[in-house]
């Protein structure tokens, strides 16, 4: 078994987890928070058969959009903190950012 950690959009999370259950996927839904932007996002823990892996991650790279965002850093992405002006940026924000892990153990008591 692997473990799959997506981290998705808001946007993408409800379409996505339903898509996944009518399939016959188990998900678990995390509300997380995205440490550059500060702003909500979506976790997603799946426990997933080896041989269904690839398929579980087309949906999700299917059912999730990259999207630009306007961002104003409080502190700089790099260089010097001293000669620090902020000022708007563009941040391309991933469709889902994934993770597979192999799952050593899983037992369900
Ligand atoms: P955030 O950390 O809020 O990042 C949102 C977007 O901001 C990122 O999109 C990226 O385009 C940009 N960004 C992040 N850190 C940056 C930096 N230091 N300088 C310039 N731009 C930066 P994604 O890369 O698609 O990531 C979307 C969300 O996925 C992230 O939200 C975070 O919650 C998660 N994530 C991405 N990579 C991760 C990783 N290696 N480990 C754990 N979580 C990750």
């Amino acid at each position: 078994m692997k473990l799959i950690v997506a981290v998705v959009q808001d946007k993408d999370a409800t379409r996505l987890l339903e898509l996944l259950i009518s399939k016959g996927y188990r998900a678990t839904k995390l509300a997380s928070t995205g440490g550059f932007l500060r702003e909500g996002n979506t976790t997603l823990l799946m426990g997933i058969e080896e041989d269904r892996v690839d398929e579980v991650v087309s949906l999700i790279k299917r059912e999730c959009r990259s999207r630009e965002q306007v961002v104003t850093p409080l502190s700089p992405m790099g260089g010097a903190a001293d000669s620090y002006v902020p000022y708007p940026v563009e941040v391309q924000v991933g469709g889902a950012t994934i993770f597979v892990l192999t799952v050593d153990r899983f037992e369900k008591v």
